[in-house]
């Protein structure tokens, strides 16, 4: 794991072991209707990096839990970030055309259809979290509850749902011609520290919660990974400035056109490299201090600073 071929190849395993359990967490027909499910793969299934669920999966073992233990959570993670992802792209929302390399969801089955597969995805994650892993061990019942609680807070109004209608309504007037400003540091920061922070830190705080970690480690894991969601944004502005479309798998420089606030906006595209570089920086240092110095940690947020998509 010293190498950088070591973390790749662990970074490679685990997304691998992602990719073979997803679609088989899912309902399929006759019990899902064809129309619904076949539109919930096509977007769960259309790759992705699956940094959340490799996020999970790596805290587990940093506190050297049973990483299989964490796999219906990690999986269950992405199938809420897929459904962000379909709600996301919406006409009513940032109305996208292209995801993941592909025509997005209400392109290919109406909007409908693509409303009711986030639906599905965002509950069929609460079912996934509620029965596996199966397990008669009280211990296990009282860390899957945590973590429903710990996602569901992530996932709702007080994170990524509250982060979303912060940044809808920066750039779309209400009724009264109203704008709400995110218009300084501290604003933006707070907006995704909802909308992309907090599913980013319940990834890696559910994966140390079910690996069996101390209260301790599961703090300094947590804080880390708020600084890697902080270092994602950051990095995930410079994209949408110097990325193509073609590696992005999504239409580059729509935050620039639609006037969003952005980190290269408001302090430059050198200050923000610096910045997501001090995210890391920040995020070894309370590692460290919760003795959870992992290397396959601090390698996803070298993997996270430095990714091209
Ligand atoms: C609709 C409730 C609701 C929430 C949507 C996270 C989000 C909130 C929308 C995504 C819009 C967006 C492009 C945000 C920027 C950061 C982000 C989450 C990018 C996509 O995540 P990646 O890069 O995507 O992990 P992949 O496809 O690799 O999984």
């Amino acid at each position: 794991m010293k190498t950088a071929e070591g973390l790749s190849a662990y970074l490679d395993a685990r997304r691998a072991e992602v990719e073979a359990a997803l679609g088989g967490y899912l309902p399929a027909p006759p019990d899902a209707p064809p129309i619904v499910d076949s539109a919930m793969r096509y977007s769960l299934l259309a790759g992705g990096k699956r940094l959340r669920p490799i996020l999970c999966l790596a805290s587990a073992d940093a506190v050297g839990g049973d990483r299989a233990m964490a796999l219906p959570a990690a999986c269950a993670i992405e199938l809420i970030h897929t459904y962000s992802l379909i709600h996301d792209d919406l006409p009513a929302m940032d109305n996208d055309t292209m995801r993941r390399g592909r025509p997005t969801l209400h392109v290919v089955a109406g909007e409908g259809i693509a409303i009711l597969a986030g639906d599905g995805l965002l509950t069929e994650a609460f079912h996934l979290l509620a029965r596996e892993p199966v397990s008669r061990d009280p211990f296990v019942a009282a860390r899957k509850l945590r973590v429903i609680e710990t996602i569901a807070h992530a996932a709702g109004a007080v994170g990524m749902v509250g982060g979303q209608a912060i940044d809808l309504a920066s750039v779309t007037p209400d009724p009264k011609g109203q704008l709400y400003p995110v218009d300084d540091a501290a604003a933006l920061r707070g907006m995704h520290a909802r909308k992309t922070g907090a599913l980013i830190r319940a990834s890696a705080v559910s994966g140390a919660i079910l690996g069996g970690g101390s209260d301790h480690q599961i703090a300094g894991i947590d804080q880390a990974a708020s600084e890697f969601g902080l270092a994602f944004q950051i990095v995930d502005d410079i994209l949408d400035i110097e990325g193509v479309a073609a590696t992005l798998g999504k239409t580059a420089g729509k935050d620039a056109a639609a006037g969003k606030p952005t980190y290269p906006a408001l302090y430059g595209l050198e200050t923000s490299r610096r910045m997501a570089a001090e995210c890391l920086e920040r995020a070894e240092a309370a590692l460290r201090s919760a003795s959870v110095d992992d290397e396959r940690l601090i390698g996803i947020g070298k993997w996270i600073v430095n990714r091209s998509n």
